[in-house]
């Protein structure tokens, strides 16, 4: 398993730029790890710490990564190194997320440093569960602070805990804080600091006489003998040495004599000690408790066999059609920005290669994505709030059903939900699937999922070819269609999911554990920054993926140049009078005889043919054309491998948008609508924008989705399979559509 630290630190400044303080633990950066149950708050708590931005979502698993940040202890000290890890129940854990966090608190890590202090975060709403992992960190004996989160919510539970007498009954402080207001991060500094040399007094249950004199027996009595006798008699695995074998089965037979279930002891001795410890800091009101019962009251309908997927689908809905209505404004903005751009530029420069690349390469391709940036603030705002609240947690136990049917692990649906926002934070959150055979098929169908990079290629169909229509008065077809294309990739990775299943990844179907979390009011805060967050991601991709592809892209098309006897200058500058006179109707991709083609966009249209994409378009043109695409879109194609948004750049550059100086140079949406075939039929038809949607919906195009399954399953032979098979079924049912549709008479 590979992880990465995030970024390199600010934190690790030379040891001897510090003025010397007496203890030598606080003289270097102290290293402090925050560990706790998933989802009890430790991110929200890494951020409020570090003043990063790590993703926070109220479901468990979220985190499945070791990320390091600087934390600020007191002014004369070098901040110390807080690692967030993901979350656990218990040490003894064993997905692959689970161990990163084990090895990291355990110090038998190979990659982060071992802990000077262990801060445990407490869900004081669910303070016995949560105490359990808190017992196993103090027998480590590292340095324990506790963290106690959620006060607030277990403030309107009218459930108090009394820190101190928690405190005292731990033997390690106690803090509670509260990240999104910043409340309590000093005393956990100052806790921190007080903490750093001090062991763990370890916990305080007990076995019984019996099994406490094995233990002495086998560790002959030495203190630090206890933990290895402890390990060998309750251990899964037997020590190698016979002669302590021989020992340790004597000890359980005896034991066994005693007790017969003599190997659950610790266990329930623990939690015996965990409820003692509990039920002293514990006040509890005795007045009803007002919020788990909305909690409860809502899941019965979200949840429920027959609403609970009604009330998901209009939740979808809802969701898109919001991101239709609300951001078409905008986008006409941000498309009319740069067509003015565009222009300026063409105007200020001299005619030429360099304006042409600027104004048809950079800037009708990166502006042709860019204008998207509404619709992906929109949705990440809508997945923000979904996860925020808890309803996605619902969502995924709705789906759990139908997965597991399948034969998919109950935990699949995590990574599988958040794919829809990417595939690679999904693919990555699979971590949380113990079986590496469940891993593997959550893994390989996530990229059915429609991304966020989808947007922008349905948007653009859509916008071409069905928006105007309403349905029941206020649904538009555009919204539905989306859901559509959501649906059918939920489809195909269900039937690809039991195929899976049933042939090269067969595994025992795996027990339910779903955990679902209270709902909470979402911090709109933790959604301000998701959508920052995402919109950055979306315009650095914008700015940097998507520029060179369009800067290589505009050089296939502009290559090779035409013969300049092709087109005389003189010839050309006549045309762009006439087409100017003519309007923008006239220009663009008909075929040569044509009436009111003018010459220019005549020799414009054979020079793009004869282009190197353009070759290379019409090499794979027999291949697509049962699709109903034509070279042009082959092109678009081909480069949306790379990544899918880039299909739209593409268009922008194989369609000239932004050629002309033209004030109302028509954008992408029009030139789609007017792209013709050589025959002089439209190029595109609502059929064909269906087959390429399919298409989209159902191929890997994605780079770093290949990438990212490569790192995951540590070999080439899964992303290779993944794109393959893929492409094999994108293929197939984008042929079903086109044919199928031209056959019912859709063409
Ligand atoms: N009301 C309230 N909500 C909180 C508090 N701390 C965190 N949350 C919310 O609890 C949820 C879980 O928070 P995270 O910080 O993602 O939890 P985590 O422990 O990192 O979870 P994993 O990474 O899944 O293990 C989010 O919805 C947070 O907004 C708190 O003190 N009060
Ligand atoms: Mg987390």
């Amino acid at each position: 398993m590979s992880t990465t630290l995030e970024a390199p630190t600010p934190t690790d400044k030379p040891d001897d730029l510090v003025a010397p303080p007496a203890d030598a633990h606080v003289a270097r950066a102290l290293v402090v790890a925050l560990a706790g149950n998933p989802n009890a708050g430790k991110t929200s708590l890494f951020n409020a710490l570090t003043g990063l931005r790590q993703k926070v979502a109220n479901y468990p698993g979220v985190t499945v990564e070791r990320k390091e940040g600087a934390w600020s202890l007191a002014p004369a000290l070098p901040a110390a190194r807080v690692i967030d890890l993901p979350g656990l129940y218990s040490l003894d854990a064993n997905s692959p997320d689970e161990r990163i966090a084990r090895d990291v608190l355990t110090g038998r890590s190979a990659v982060a440093p071992a802990p000077d202090v262990v801060v445990a975060v407490v869900d004081a709403t669910n303070l016995e569960r949560n105490l359990y992992l808190v017992t196993q960190l103090l027998e480590t004996g590292r340095p324990v602070v506790v963290a106690l989160t959620m006060v607030d919510l277990a403030e309107r539970e009218r459930t108090e805990i009394d820190a101190e007498r928690l405190s005292a009954a731990l033997g390690v402080s106690v803090v509670a804080v509260t990240a999104r207001q910043h409340r309590g991060l000093e005393e956990l500094a100052l806790a921190v600091l007080g903490a750093a040399a001090k062991r763990a007094p370890g916990a305080g249950w007990q076995l019984s006489a019996h099994a406490e004199a094995e233990i002495e027996r086998l560790g002959a009595g030495e203190a630090a003998a206890r933990a290895e006798a402890f390990a060998d008699l309750y251990g899964d695995e037997l020590p190698e040495d016979e002669m302590r074998r021989a020992q340790v089965l004597a000890a359980r037979a005896r034991l066994a004599g005693a007790n017969p279930v003599w190997w659950q002891e610790p266990l329930a001795a623990r939690y015996e000690w965990i409820e003692r410890v509990a039920s002293g800091a514990v006040k509890k009101s005795s007045r009803p408790t007002a919020r788990p019962r909305a909690t409860e009251r809502i899941d019965r309908v979200v949840t429920h066999r027959l609403f609970g997927p009604v009330v998901l689908l209009a939740v979808m809905l809802v969701v898109f059609q919001a991101i239709f209505s609300w951001a078409s404004l905008p986008m006409e903005l941000i498309d009319k920005g740069f067509g003015s751009l565009g222009e300026a530029v063409r105007a200020a420069m001299p005619e030429g290669l360099l304006t042409d690349l600027l104004v048809n390469g950079v800037i009708s391709g990166v502006g042709g994505v860019l204008v998207f940036l509404p619709q992906i603030l929109l949705l990440f705002f809508f997945i923000a709030l979904l996860e925020d609240s808890g309803y996605m947690a619902r969502a995924a136990f709705l789906l759990d059903r139908l997965m597991r049917g399948v034969g998919l692990h109950g935990k699949a649906f995590m990574p599988l939900l958040s794919s829809f926002a990417c595939a690679i934070p999904g693919i990555m959150a699979a971590r949380t699937i113990e079986n590496p055979k469940d891993r593997l098929a959550t893994i390989l169908i996530a990229p059915f999922m429609s991304c966020s990079a989808r947007l922008p290629v349905y948007t653009l169909m859509i916008a071409a070819f069905f928006s105007e229509d309403k349905v029941f008065g206020f649904v538009s077809v555009g919204a539905l269609i989306i859901l559509s294309m959501y649906l059918l990739g939920l489809s195909v990775a269900v039937g690809v999911a039991w195929v899976l299943k049933h042939t090269i990844l067969k595994a025992p179907p795996p027990p339910l554990v779903l955990e679902l979390p209270p709902y909470r009011v979402p911090g709109l805060l933790n959604v301000a920054q998701t959508m920052r967050t995402r919109a950055w991601l979306f315009v650095k991709r914008a700015g940097t993926v998507i520029l060179a592809i369009s800067i290589l892209l505009w050089a296939l098309v502009a290559f090779p140049r035409p013969r300049p006897e092709a087109v005389s200058e003189t010839a050309r500058a006549a045309v762009e009078q006439a087409t100017r006179e003519t309007g923008p109707e006239s220009r663009g991709e008909a075929a040569p005889g044509v009436e009111t083609q003018p010459a220019d966009a005549a020799a414009e249209g054979e020079q793009v043919r004869n282009s190197y994409a353009g070759r290379l378009g019409r090499a794979i043109e027999p291949a697509i054309a049962p699709l109903g695409f034509d070279w042009k879109m082959g092109v678009g194609l081909i480069s949306s491998f790379a990544a899918r948004e880039t299909l739209v750049s593409t268009l922008s550059i194989v369609y000239n948008v932004g050629k002309d100086a033209e004030a109302d140079s028509p954008s992408l949406v029009e030139a789609v609508r007017a792209a013709k075939r050589p025959d002089g039929r439209p190029a595109w038809t609502p059929l064909v924008a269906v087959s390429m949607m399919v298409f989209f919906v159902l191929a890997c195009q994605c780079m770093s989705t290949v990438a990212v399954v490569r790192r995951e399953t540590n070999s080439w032979r899964w992303p290779l399979f993944m794109v393959g098979y893929m492409l094999v079924l994108a293929y197939g049912a984008s042929f079903v559509t086109y044919q199928g549709g031209r056959l019912l008479g859709f063409e």
